[in-house]
């Protein structure tokens, strides 16, 4: 966008003047954007739809960057309409130079090449959005621009892109700000309505990485006024704010939260850090708000820092002797949570999902701020020092140790020539191309699960109780968990350099659990074992997820099982539609015509075949249970609706699906255990999305 500040003059107050027309270099219509609004957006499906929401979104934040903006206010309205409010400068309304137009009907219908108006000027957001409002505005069914600016009130309405009018001078205004209410065009996305969680998710997340600006998100969808909702982001300390928050519900292993920010050759770099007791690492990197999946310059930069700083540390305060190694870049991760934030002129995004940052003045300018501010912090933080170096200290020695159990033990062959497990209810087909393994959830259900199966190509593991939590233990400890050697004996495969693909018993693992709280757990559990250790299993597609109904729907003989709410609505219109043909007609013969729908939900308990048959013609019973647990039913149903071949939804998993199960993990497997019970508890519903 125009006139955006770069890093070194962000601090001095920019004119309306600094913004003017020598700025700007290439402008062109909006025609490209409908023609191909995949290559501006990404796509046009929910990810595109929300995608317009954080372009505008994006400009609020610069305004806020520059410091004259505090506050945002995102509004969800019915209709699929949403407006995003900033205090800002509000886009300059006077006549522009080039175009001759007001610079707001210029801002919002102009395309910039590039997606970035002038030099020198950076855009707090780069890859794929960064594109400009006018895109938004492109993309829109309906649009309305009101800027407050020198003590007035200005408007205007677009149609696709295309004004309305002119520029509308409507009165008086206190204040400075732009609003920009809209609605994404219908005939564009194919879908249109926004996503609560994904709008509060992304907007946290801003807000976490943009200090003490306010951002409110209102839900205002519903008709019924009091279920309005309102939602505000607020962190004083940023990014230090954000580790607070990752790190709450496990065991610190200091108490002051190691942060800086600096800038340096012109890039801002702010780096938070604190050590928890867990094996694993969280490391987020940011570069101008965009979240780097795949890392960059800053991660290396920080990396090197981070190794270098605490062992030279480690040696001068004598925690390392002389004869001790150098602790490893391992052995500093272990239990790092770390943030990066960094805010670069001109970001260079690579890799295969453009989530990676490429300029190498980065990486010095992470790594001289950090290894400087670090050392400060820990010769002026004894206790903290202590805390980070001890548990540095402990997983170098615990590598050493690791290492050495995981060699005897590999050596003693502890899996191989091991009997299959007792409680493996194996298939007698020996063709592992048609053999499928069925890791089943408790005693019950698995007894269910060996009585209703095909004998010959379809194996029965169940589990009991929750497996070990994979992501603590080290190879040595998990060998010795009965359960989890169950599974690996069972698997044929063996385990770490040890692993042999070729060697699988089954083409097909299966993972059966309930689909209730427990269920979505123990799920969780599986999948981060076997995204951490049989990462193969998964990119070869041999990991399934199966699906039992969620209802049984009858209306007297006929009996249909159903996956899911859609399904449910859709069964029950026609068997309705069905019923209702066929009493119409015997309908005919007596007094009254009307037909009376009747609807139960009940649970499986209450049902009987009876209360199910149909009483009188001119009332339709339909009968729904809901399923809750696998060992609700009995051997063949479960056949029926969840393991014959024939019929049954398996959901393969893919890779996503696994690394997400492992995200929530950290959550999930904190060792504070009532917080943890409580995020299952209000993610429950996600959870399961995630997972199945
Ligand atoms: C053009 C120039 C200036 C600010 C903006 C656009 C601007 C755009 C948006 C979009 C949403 N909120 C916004 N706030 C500002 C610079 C204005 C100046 O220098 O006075």
């Amino acid at each position: 966008m125009p006139s955006k500040k770069s890093v070194k003059d962000k601090k001095n107050t920019p004119t309306a003047n600094a913004y003017g027309a020598d700025q700007i270099q290439v402008l062109e219509g909006l025609d490209p954007v409908r023609k191909r609004p995949g290559m501006y957006i990404g796509n046009t499906a929910e990810a595109g739809l929300h995608h317009l929401v954080w372009e505008v979104v994006d400009n609020c934040i610069d305004e806020a960057m520059a410091g004259v903006c505090d506050t945002i206010k995102v509004k969800l309205l019915p209709q699929g309409t949403i407006s995003v409010e900033d205090n800002g400068r509000g886009i300059p309304v006077e006549k522009h130079k080039v175009t001759k137009v007001s610079t707001l009907q210029t801002v919002l219908t102009t395309l910039h090449a590039g997606g970035k108006f002038g030099a020198g000027g950076y855009k707090v957001s780069g890859g794929l959005h960064g594109v400009g409002v006018s895109v938004v505005n492109a993309l829109s069914e309906y649009l309305k621009a009101e800027v407050k600016r020198d003590g007035k009130l200005w408007a205007q309405e677009y149609t696709a892109g295309k004004p309305q009018k002119q520029v509308k001078l409507l009165g008086n205004a206190k204040g400075t700000g732009t609003k920009i209410t809209f609605r994404p065009d219908a005939t564009i996305f194919s879908v249109t309505e926004f996503q609560l969680k994904t709008i509060l998710d992304h907007l946290r997340q801003q807000s976490y990485l943009t200090k003490r600006v306010k951002i409110i998100v209102y839900d205002e969808r519903d008709q019924d006024k009091s279920r309005h909702l309102c939602y505000t982001f607020y962190f004083e300390g940023g990014i230090k704010s954000y580790i607070k928050h990752i790190s709450q519900y496990s065991e610190q292993k200091h108490d002051n939260v190691f942060y800086i920010e600096k800038e340096h050759d012109n890039i801002n770099v702010e780096v938070a850090i604190r050590y928890i007791n867990e094996y694993n690492e969280t490391l987020l990197a940011f570069a101008n708000n965009i979240y780097n999946a795949e890392g960059g310059m800053h991660v290396i930069g920080f990396k090197t820092a981070l190794t270098r700083t605490l062992n030279n540390f480690a040696r001068k305060k004598g925690y390392l002797k002389d004869k001790d190694a150098n602790l490893t870049s391992e052995d500093v991760r272990e239990g790092l949570i770390a943030i990066i934030s960094i805010k670069i002129p001109e970001p260079q995004f690579e890799g295969q999902t453009k989530a990676k940052l490429g300029n190498i003045e980065a990486r010095s300018a992470v790594d001289k701020i950090t290894s400087e501010a670090l050392e400060t912090f820990l010769e002026e933080n004894p206790k903290d020092a202590e805390g980070i170096i001890g548990k540095c200290i402990l997983a170098a020695r615990a590598r050493v140790a690791a290492r050495a159990a995981r060699e005897t033990v590999l050596r003693k062959g502890v899996l191989e020539g091991f009997a299959l497990p007792g409680k493996l209810a194996d298939c007698s087909s020996k063709d592992p191309k048609n053999s499928e393994l069925f890791i089943v959830e408790g005693d019950s259900a698995g007894g269910s699960a060996k009585q209703g199966r095909n004998r010959e190509t379809q194996a029965i593991l169940p589990l009991r109780g929750k497996i070990l939590n994979v992501e603590r233990a080290r190879l040595d400890k998990m060998l010795a968990n009965n359960e989890i050697k169950s599974l690996i004996i069972a698997f044929g495969t063996n385990i770490g350099e040890q692993f042999t693909i070729d060697d699988l018993r089954y083409d097909k693992i299966i993972i059966m659990t309930d689909a209730d709280v427990d269920g979505a757990h123990i799920r969780t559990l599986l999948l981060t074992f076997f995204y951490r250790h049989f990462p193969d299993l998964i990119h070869q597609g041999h990991i399934y997820i199966a699906q039992p109904p969620l209802y049984r729907i009858q209306s007297g003989s006929d009996v249909r099982w159903v996956y899911s709410d859609e399904e449910l609505n859709q069964a029950r219109d026609e068997m309705v539609a069905t019923k209702l043909a066929t009493a119409q007609k015997s309908g005919q013969n007596k007094k009254s015509a009307r037909v009376e729908i009747q609807e139960s939900v009940t649970e499986p308990a209450e049902t009987t075949s009876e209360e199910a048959a149909e009483s009188d013609k001119n009332e339709i019973r339909l009968n729904i249970q809901r399923y809750k647990g696998l060992g609700e039913m009995n051997p063949e149903q479960l056949w029926d609706t969840t393991m014959d071949p024939e019929k049954r939804k398996l959901k393969k998993i893919t890779i996503e699906d696994a690394e997400k199960a492992d995200e929530v993990f950290d959550i999930l497997m904190g060792s504070d255990v009532a917080p943890r019970k409580r995020f299952i508890q209000t993610h429950a519903k996600s959870a399961q999305n995630l997972d199945i």
